[in-house]
């Protein structure tokens, strides 16, 4: 009787177990097995980008890394299981031309994937940033910034030349500021490495992302600092080397790089009217083609992708 019991509830344990695994795949498990169908299913349909050479998993998130000789580096976002971005295109080095990187890390690390993907915008949903470099000696980065809460959101793009990017929180409001250098002038007037590339410092807004002009603003300098900057910029005219680079309206003046690293250094610290007093002051009188060097400097100046934001601290016109 007692072993017939025994029995009896061993194969009740069985009817139960066998219904628990007919609700299962009737549920759970077919759905998980759907979702293994569509994500390989998802990376089939994507032959052309070749071998996949990382991925970082986050949540419902899958970031993923490919690389073929033909089409370079990609990289595919899927939020469950679905392709939601997917770019191509870049040739790197091995699939190393994207990257996830984190804030606070050190601008030229190692090329290897960081899972630590935390909120960088300050509204509580952590952000993953994409950096993409087009290989070369010089040029160009890109950053892409996705929200990835429960529903998937580009931020930014921003495509920011020969500079790399740092994200810290500088201010102390748990909002990271993105740190990097602007390099509008860069061959401008010169050979590459003789081109100034001013610091910019960028804060997310409403509308993407704007440069922090409070956080990059610097004191004036005091006249004896900036007569001692004309003395040496002035001492810098003149140079052989400038000549091939430079415009022939100005280029009997060999115009030294330090007069424009100057200006901008003033411009982008906040300090726009210095810049323009330093010019007039430093430019040797008996030079040519001033008005015509201060005008292509100013139209290079609004080639900016900062400019709508500088143009705010230029002093109203008289
Ligand atoms: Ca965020």
């Amino acid at each position: 009787m007692q072993t017939r019991y025994r029995a009896c509830n061993k194969l009740s344990s069985v009817v139960v177990l066998l219904f628990l695994i007919l609700m299962l795949l009737e549920t759970g498990c077919v759905t998980s097995k759907k979702s293994l169908l569509a994500l390989s299913k998802a990376q089939t349909t994507t032959p052309d980008l070749g071998e996949v050479k990382s991925e970082i998993r986050f949540q419902n998130y899958i970031f993923r890394v490919f690389y073929s000789d033909e089409t370079g580096g990609s990289f595919v976002i899927y939020h469950k299981n679905k392709p939601v971005v997917r770019e191509t295109g870049v040739i790197g080095i091995s699939g190393t031309a994207y990257r996830v990187i984190s804030p606070g890390e050190d601008p030229e690390p190692p090329p290897d994937v960081s899972p630590n993907i935390i909120d960088i915008t300050g509204d509580g949903i952590p952000d993953l940033v994409v950096e993409t470099f087009s290989g070369g000696a010089h040029c160009c980065y890109t950053y892409y910034l996705y929200s990835l809460g429960k529903k998937f959101k580009p931020i930014a793009v921003l495509e920011t030349k020969d500079s790399s990017l740092r994200f810290q929180d500088l201010d102390g409001d748990s909002i990271y500021e993105i740190l990097g250098r602007d390099y509008t002038f860069a061959y401008w007037q010169t050979y590459f490495a003789d081109s100034p590339a001013p610091e910019v410092i960028l804060r997310h807004t409403g509308e993407g992302y704007h440069l922090a002009l409070d956080l990059m603003r610097k004191s004036p300098p005091s006249e004896e600092e900036l007569s001692k900057q004309i003395t040496d910029v002035r001492r810098q005219f003149g140079d052989p080397v400038m000549e091939t680079f430079q415009d022939p309206a100005w280029r009997t003046a060999r115009v030294p790089s330090s007069l424009w690293e100057t200006m901008l250094d003033l411009i982008y610290g906040g300090n726009s009217q210095v810049a323009w007093d330093f010019f007039s002051r430093a430019w040797p009188k008996n030079e040519k083609g001033e008005n015509e060097f201060l005008a292509a400097f100013k139209a290079k100046l609004q080639t900016s992708p900062y400019w709508a934001d500088l143009k705010t601290t230029m002093p109203s016109p008289e």
